[in-house]
């Protein structure tokens, strides 16, 4: 009040007494609302990342007050029986709706000429789809099963020690996983919206750490190794590379036991935005209840570790192997999410008959899979958001 009267006194006269008054309220206003503005925009772990990348990080803590996302891996390359056709995602055979999160794997692309994936999806078609999800407002996520750096023949399944050590600084293998890194660079660095902004990318590489089957897993390295290998990676991305579309994503194997053992190789808090780990129904869920209890128990330390450190947490993979149970939807995984403010819960892929494994292999329903009344259910309940959810929240603005 003081300071609009000498305001008021300074420019004199009482006909203008009361413009004054709307001018002032008018500024104070703006600067409250810029001030909020500015107050409540977050930065994730990458202080120089895109407007749309801090916006997406900021907008997926809101969203996780609502409900959670529905992601699918490789939804719009193939589904149980069909390969590229355009639009086409199994989800949307049964829901009308896309995934709101889509996965991606780049493993492969390390590979001299790498120009499919691992599981044969051609990365030029991987590009596209990503910017189609992105356009209609869907979340990216990207994995990457890299070769072993002892050689590509075990894929990344190789448990030998010393894998990692050989690729961190100083190790035999450095210069080479730094070309890797180039190729993983270009490929991320190519993803772009319409008006030429980089698409954001929640990343998730050296994923099941705490499992046994992968080159950078419990056996193959030790946690300093680890961490040593994750911050290099963060480090060359982001400064030599100038990646700045990131959002970082931890992830466990589903076996950990406490929020230490969770924690054992954590990068530290200014090099990770999501925390998640995987977990897969195995056996009768009807009569065994390990699946729902265990990944109930164990997002739930998550999620208190999430809230401890002001990161976002999700179930980055699940599902249940050709989904026998025509009620797991609505049953098994909601009461493994439980009340849980996850961010989304991403279901593996539509492989369908695999000849390798001698069996199908596919986690999302398809039209006629015996699944698929419970997963309209599912797909109808106002926590579960598809992409005609989210397309509603603008993500990225
Ligand atoms: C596994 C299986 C494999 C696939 C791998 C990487 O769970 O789906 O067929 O190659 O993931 O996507």
């Amino acid at each position: 009040m003081e300071g609009s009267n000498i305001l008021y006194k300074a420019i004199g006269g009482n006909k203008v007494k009361e413009n004054v008054q709307h001018i002032i309220v008018f500024l104070i206003g703006i600067s409250c609302i810029s001030c909020k503005t500015i107050a409540q925009q977050e930065l994730p772990s990458d202080k120089d990342a895109t407007k749309e990348t801090v916006n997406l990080y900021n907008s997926l803590k809101k969203l996780a007050e609502k409900g959670f996302m529905f992601g699918h891996q490789d939804a719009l390359a193939y589904g149980v029986e069909w390969k590229y056709k355009e639009g086409r995602s199994d989800v949307k055979d049964v829901v009308g709706d896309y995934p709101a999160v889509y996965g991606w794997d780049l493993g492969g692309i390390e590979r001299p000429n790498g120009d499919v994936n691992l599981d044969g999806v051609p990365f030029k078609k991987m590009k596209q789809f990503i910017r189609q999800g992105y356009e209609r407002g869907g979340v990216i996520t990207i994995s990457w099963h890299t070769d072993s750096p002892f050689g590509a023949d075990k894929g990344a399944w190789d448990t030998t020690h010393g894998t990692v050590a050989s690729v961190n600084p100083g190790g035999s293998n450095h210069a080479k996983y730094k070309e890797w890194l180039d190729k993983v660079a270009s490929f991320i660095g190519s993803l772009k919206g319409s008006k030429g902004e980089a698409i954001p990318v929640l990343f998730r590489p050296f994923h099941e750490h705490t499992g046994n089957w992968f080159w950078w897993g419990r056996n193959a390295c030790t946690d300093f190794e680890y961490k040593t290998l994750w911050r290099f990676t963060v480090y060359y991305l982001q400064k030599e590379k100038k990646l700045h579309n990131l959002l970082w994503v931890y992830n466990t194997g589903g076996d950990f036991e406490t929020k230490e053992e969770f924690l054992e190789r954590y990068p530290g808090d200014d090099m990770a935005d999501m925390l998640s780990f995987d977990t897969y129904q195995y056996g009768d869920p009807k009569k065994e209840k390990w699946f729902e209890e265990n990944t109930l128990k164990r997002l739930t330390l998550v999620g208190e570790i999430a809230k401890e450190k002001n990161k976002l947490f999700a179930l980055a993979e699940t599902g249940y192997e050709a989904i026998p149970y025509a009620e797991w939807w609505t049953t098994t995984l909601l009461n493994a999410i439980g009340n849980n403010k996850i961010s989304y819960v991403l279901l593996w892929r539509n492989h369908g008959y695999h000849e390798g494994m001698k069996k199908m292999h596919y986690y999302a329903p398809y039209k006629g899979q015996v699944s698929k009344q419970d997963f309209i259910k599912f797909y109808q309940l106002e926590r579960t958001l598809f992409e005609k959810d989210i397309s509603n929240e603008k993500l990225y603005q």
